[in-house]
């Protein structure tokens, strides 16, 4: 059987429809196996998608209707990590089946040393034993490597691939340091120019977005980055929301995401998150709060308060 699933090591249920005459269910509790005939049913490839996180059910994943391709990915058991849901995301939409195996990015497992010696970082994805490292070019692999799951996650536009990788590299590099960064300083000054870059990041945003979602010969703004549905500069930046909207609470500000000052982003963070397989797979906020509170906190070892 070339898709192993761990016990204890999964976090996801996907229940994915497709037309594929057989499926297969995958109860890693048990290590049972069970093969589910399914006519050819017709409700759409994400129709059902469902998702019991680590917390609730840490050791159960149903995969149905996935394609099994000998894919594992290596992910921090926090299940907080935005690079991590960034890889999950296009897994998902492209219906591709994959051993989930959560690892405690502090403590470098040899697996995880031989797989990304340079970065030494979460996540990695495993394809048929060789491993690609960095959230991004993941993304960029799985679309090139299964370009018939499903729609393209790039745009097919050779200009608009190069102004999505550019973005997303700003968000990355610029925009996530500056935001993380109110939190990770107690020094007033530093906080303030922080908070200002973020804004600044933001409003660069909210015209990029503008700009590349314009579709078709009369160039309306279609709903998503991507155009009519999401892609890879959608879940580049849409992987932080729940981050950007901890950090907001935790400083004591109003939301970045802020229907006055940029209403495009809000609105389109709105569509985002109420769209598949997003729904089911981005973070809490609550849950990002607590991390930064109990885990990121001390590691920074500020005294960082509401308002200090
Ligand atoms: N640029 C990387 C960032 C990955 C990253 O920072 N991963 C964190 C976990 S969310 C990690 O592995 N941290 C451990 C470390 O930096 O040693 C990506 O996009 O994959």
């Amino acid at each position: 059987m070339p898709c192993v699933v761990e016990a204890n090591q999964c976090k996801a249920i996907h229940l994915s429809f497709t037309k594929l005459p057989l499926q297969r269910v995958l109860l890693s509790q048990v290590c049972v196996r069970v093969l589910v005939a399914y006519s050819t049913v017709s409700l759409g490839r994400y129709s059902i998608y469902t998702l019991i996180n680590t917390y609730t059910h840490p050791s159960t994943t149903i995969m149905v209707g996935a394609q099994e391709q000998g894919l594992k990915l290596l992910v921090p058991r926090s299940g907080v990590s935005i690079y991590a849901i960034r890889v999950q995301m296009p897994l998902a939409m492209k219906g591709l089946a994959y051993d989930y195996l959560p690892k405690d990015p502090g403590c470098k497992s040899d697996l995880l040393l031989a797989s990304n010696p340079v970065h030494k970082t979460l996540p990695v994805l495993i394809h048929g034993g060789r491993p690609v490292c960095e959230s991004l070019i993941i993304m960029e692999y799985l679309d090139n490597a299964f370009p018939g799951n499903g729609a393209s996650i790039l745009p097919a536009d050779p200009y608009r691939r190069a102004v999505a990788r550019f973005w997303a590299a700003y968000i990355d590099n610029k925009m996530f340091p500056s935001c993380i960064g109110i939190l990770s300083t107690a020094k007033q000054q530093e906080k303030a120019d922080k908070v200002e870059e973020t804004l600044a990041a933001f409003g660069l945003l909210e015209a990029a977005l503008a700009e590349c979602s314009k579709e078709g010969e009369a160039e309306a703004e279609a709903p998503f980055f991507g155009g009519g549905s999401i892609g890879f500069l959608d879940i580049a930046l849409g992987c932080y929301i729940p981050w950007f909207e901890a950090i907001g609470r935790l400083a004591g500000m109003p939301p970045f995401l802020d229907a006055t000052r940029t209403p495009k982003l809000a609105a389109w963070a709105g569509r985002f998150r109420a769209a598949e397989p997003v729904i089911a797979l981005l973070t809490a906020v609550d849950k990002v709060e607590e991390y930064i509170t109990k885990v990121l906190y001390p590691k920074w070892n500020v005294a960082v308060t509401v308002g200090n």
